[in-house]
Formats: C-alpha cells, structure tokens, sequence
C-alpha cells in the first residue's frame, strides 16, 4: 500500500510503498477514503530531532475518514463495510480522562510518548495519509453514516478542535443550543446569558471556518472574523459570521465599536501568534475568556498588575473529546456544518503540503487515495 512518511527527521515527505499492516486482537484496519493536511504535519515535518517524542519512519495524517476493511478477533465497534471517522487522540484507554472520552487528555501520554508509541495516528504513530490506516481499537472509530468521506476526515481535526475550543466558552456565551437570529446585535451581555455575547475568531482557515459555523450553530453570539487574507474573510461570511475584517492598523478600535465599545466576551486565537494574540487582548472585555488554539509559538506574560483585561480567563484546549466528535459528526449530518475543502489526489501529496505552507489552501486540504 502506499503511505506518505516522514522518514527522517527534517526529510522531505515521501510517498513509499510499505506492507498492508494485519490487525491482530483489538486492532481495526481501516480502507482510507479521504485524509486531511494540518497545521501541525507541517511542524511534524519542520520539527528538528529531539523535538518531538516521535521516532521516525512513520506515515503522516491524523485526520482520517475511511471504510472499517478488516476487524482483529477481538475487536469491538464498527462492523466492516461500515464508514467511519477515526478519533485521533490515541491515549491509554484506561485512565480516568480516557475511561471519560477524553483521551485528547490523557493522563498517560507522557508514559506513552517515553516508550515511543506516539500519542496518536500520524504524531508518531503510523497515519492516514496512506491507502490504509491500522487503529489500535474500534473505541477510536465512529460510524458517519451516509457522510461524504472529505467531509467526514476533517470533522475529526479540525472540527473536533473548533466544535471543543467553542464547547469550553459556555459559561462565558451560555449555551442557548439553538441557531442565533442571523445578523441581528442586541444589547451587550452579562456572562452566561449568551444573547448580545460577541466572540472574535481570528484566523479562518480550516479550523477558523469550521469554528465561525459551530458558533452558529450552538451559541447565540455575534461572530466577528478576522484574517490577513480577503478570501478569509468571504469565507467566514459565507459560514454565516455577522461582521469580518482584514487586520488593518484599527481592527482593535473596529472590533471594540462592534462589541459596544466594551470589548467582545471572547477570542478564538486559530493563529497563536505575537502579534495575534496582542490583538486578541486589546478588544477582549473585562471578564473575557481568551482561548489560544493555533500553534503559531506566540507567548503571553501573565503578570499582575499588568496590562492584561480584570477577569481574564485564558484556555488552551487540545484536539476534543470522544463525545465532541459524536456531536460534531451530527451536527455535519444535520447540515449544520459544512466544510470547506481543497482535494488533491494522495499521489500529490507533497504538492498539497507545498499549497498548504504557503497559506494557499481555502479551508481544508483533504488527500484522497486515487
Ligand atoms: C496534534 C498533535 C500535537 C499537536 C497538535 C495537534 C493538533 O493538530 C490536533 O488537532
Ligand atoms: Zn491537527
Ligand atoms: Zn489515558
């Protein structure tokens, strides 16, 4: 079968020809249907040694939709045949996060990554970006039904991420579980009511997009987007943000006027870096939440007193839940979500990673064995 590996540290990805894998006991291999690219290949590719507790050769992609193609004896879940979505956070199974379906939190994963197994498929650990994919265990699989594979593979990164990274602002927003009345403002909110809530998403890419349509969908917020790129920007309108803008020199003093002039509730930082997350703090509101996604290396000094907003609260979210992903996967089924992808035939996979690096993929790029 074909895989596209990273095979040494600092090395070119490689489309190789490798061994179908066998699966034995709990093991499920997977017929890969549709892979997504992520930020995150690209810093597995760029990583030096030593970086990463990963050993290489292994395959690339940890975002992966796909037939269930052989079961090992003794493995639970999906049946083959059965069209799946695969959940990427590989943790131990076993400890109080996992035991809960959140192994995006496991309390082992230390553990695992010193004795090289990886914490998940294509983060040392053998990936999607191939013709097969072999998971350790049906647990880690979610039947999508009838949902296109390059619409399924993305939901499980990227929209798992987004879909969590909105979850934890529920106490800020409020969860009102219904669609907003599109385009309309109200007053500004206290905490926890949701109507009037404002949240800035900042970087629509492929996780930005995705997040722009989950606050849609399960908050009443008013969406503000924000991007360098002018396509971005029509893309969060089109995911139905209320209000977009290129970063221009007064995107803070626009951003605060569109909140009111008391700042926006919350920050979807989808960049991370200096400069994004200087920007995400200058129109948050007292009592904001800044909730820092992208793995763009920007740091924050936490000091007080200090120039940050009173009642800041800051999260780190990583990757989602288990039970994320099963409403995620619903809320794609329901049409409630839509994304938006770029294919490029497994065969050109170093091409997609080239397009992706250069900021010139629309949304997600999603490879598909051909
Ligand atoms: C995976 C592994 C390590 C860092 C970041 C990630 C994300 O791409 C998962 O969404
Ligand atoms: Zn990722
Ligand atoms: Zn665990």
């Amino acid at each position: 079968m074909r895989a596209v590996r990273l095979t040494h540290w600092g090395g070119p990805p490689a489309v190789t020809e490798v061994e179908r894998p066998a699966p034995r006991g709990e093991e499920v291999l997977v017929r890969v249907e549709a892979a997504g690219l992520c930020g995150s290949d690209l810093h597995v590719l760029a990583a030096l040694p030593g970086a990463l507790p990963y050993r290489p050769p292994f395959t690339l992609g940890h975002e992966v939709a796909g037939r269930v193609a052989e079961l090992g004896p003794d493995a639970v879940g999906p049946r083959a045949g059965e069209r799946v979505v695969v959940y990427g956070p590989w943790g131990c199974g076993r400890c109080g996060h996992c035991a809960a379906g959140a192994e995006n939190y496991c309390d082992r994963r230390a553990a695992l990554d010193a004795v090289r197994t990886g914490t998940g498929a294509g983060l040392g650990r053998d990936g999607g970006l191939a013709d097969y994919l072999l998971v350790p265990s049906g647990r880690l699989l979610l039947p999508v039904g009838d949902l296109d594979p390059t619409q399924a593979a993305p939901l499980s990164d990227a929209g798992l991420t987004s879909y969590h990274a909105v979850a934890g602002l529920r106490p800020t927003l409020g969860d009102t579980g219904g669609d907003s009345e599109r385009g309309t403002g109200g007053g500004h909110s206290e905490r926890g009511t949701g109507a009037g809530a404002s949240v800035a998403v900042i970087g629509v890419g492929g996780l930005g997009h995705l997040a722009v349509q989950v606050l849609r969908a399960t908050t009443s917020a008013r969406v503000f987007a924000v991007d360098v790129r002018e396509e971005a920007i029509t893309l969060a309108h089109e995911c139905g943000a209320h209000f977009g803008t290129v970063v221009r020199a007064d995107t803070a003093d626009v951003l605060r006027k569109r909140a009111g002039d008391v700042g926006v509730d919350a920050v979807l930082d989808f960049v991370g870096t200096a400069a994004t997350l200087r920007l995400g703090l200058s129109v948050l509101r007292a009592g904001g939440e800044l909730v820092l996604v992208g793995s763009g290396g920007g740091e924050l000094t936490v000091r007080k007193p200090g120039a940050l907003p009173p009642g800041l609260r800051i999260s780190l979210p990583f990757w989602g839940t288990r039970p994320d992903l099963e409403r995620v996967v619903a809320l794609a089924r329901s049409g409630a979500l839509r994304v938006t992808t770029e294919r490029f035939p497994l065969s050109r996979a170093s091409e997609a990673i080239d397009a992706l690096r250069s900021g010139a993929v629309r949304g997600r790029a999603v490879l598909v064995p051909d």
